[in-house]
């Protein structure tokens, strides 16, 4: 513990890439893992443009009951403990694949977005793009009030490219990183599971925290088999310590 502490402290540029593993404590089922949205659903089915095309009342109402559950769920201590690095000015960016808001709403400020989030509607023609405080109520099928067209949740779906706008960010961040922190991710998405490789090819370091081995364990410097809440609140106290930093 106290060597990663020394590591986070002593890092020049320290990021993070966060998956869904970060927001399970918030009660947000995770993808990949055992009662994951996977299992029920097929990806496939589901999170593409094809599936939207073919039924796109299934594929609202599924985004929409995920809405639900991001919109009244809570940040947890992995969400509170990486703002909390932020204000310290040790984590300078905040690389995400979740979709759900809860990193915003625990006070990160430095947020990359890689796969987009449930708060953005957008139009499948015209530039329209909003944010919503509530999801949409399926049916009818919500469509833009500039051009007429069908709205879509304002995430990136498999098969899509990732806007080149936010890839381009996300490379320029781990260009300069010499720690990343691999939180909640089975490591398996691509290009986000790239990142981390591209950090430790340039001699930097890999701390990944995840309960379960993933393709990124046999590379990560450290590889914790813990829980992201609880492995970030143990880090925040010490390093507080560490800049002798008085508690907030
Ligand atoms: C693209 C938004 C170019 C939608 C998502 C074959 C080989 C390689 C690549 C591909 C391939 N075939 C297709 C591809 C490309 C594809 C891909 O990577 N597929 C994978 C599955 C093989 N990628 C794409 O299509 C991307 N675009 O490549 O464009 C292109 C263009 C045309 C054709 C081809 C390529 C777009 C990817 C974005 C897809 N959109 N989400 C939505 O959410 O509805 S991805 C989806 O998975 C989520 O965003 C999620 O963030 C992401 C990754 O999942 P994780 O976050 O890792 O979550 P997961 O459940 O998997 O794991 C959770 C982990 O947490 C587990 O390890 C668990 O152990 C751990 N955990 C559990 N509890 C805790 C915990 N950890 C810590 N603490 C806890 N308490
Ligand atoms: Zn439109």
């Amino acid at each position: 513990m106290e060597e990663i502490v020394k590591v986070v402290v002593d890092s020049e540029h320290l990021i993070a890439l966060t998956g869904a593993g970060v927001s399970a404590e918030s009660g947000i089922p995770t993808f990949r893992g055992k009662d994951g949205l996977w299992n029920r659903y097929r990806p496939e089915e589901l999170a593409n443009p094809q599936a939207f095309a073919a039924d796109p009342e299934k594929v609202w109402k599924w985004y929409a009951w995920r809405m639900e559950k991001v919109f009244s769920a809570e940040p947890n201590r992995a969400h509170h403990a990486f703002a909390e690095l932020e204000r310290m000015g040790i984590l300078k960016c905040l690389i995400t694949q979740n979709v759900d808001d809860l990193h915003e709403r625990a006070g990160s400020r430095n947020i990359i977005h890689l796969h987009g989030s449930l708060r953005v509607v957008r139009c499948t023609s015209c530039e329209n793009s909003f944010e919503v405080e509530e999801p949409p109520r399926i049916p009818p099928l919500p469509r833009c009030d500039k051009c007429g067209s069908l709205l879509r949740p304002g995430v990136v779906w498999f098969g899509e490219m990732l806007p080149h706008d936010v890839l381009d960010r996300a490379m320029r961040e781990v260009e300069k990183a010499d720690v990343i922190i691999v939180a909640g991710t089975s490591a398996v998405v691509q290009p986000a599971a790239s990142l981390p490789l591209i950090v430790k090819r340039r001699g930097g370091v890999i701390i990944e925290i995840n309960p379960d081995e993933t393709p990124l364990t046999a590379v990560a410097d450290y590889s914790l088999r813990i829980n992201a809440g609880e492995m970030m609140e143990k880090l925040v106290e010490p390093i507080r310590k560490v800049l002798s930093l008085g508690t907030p």
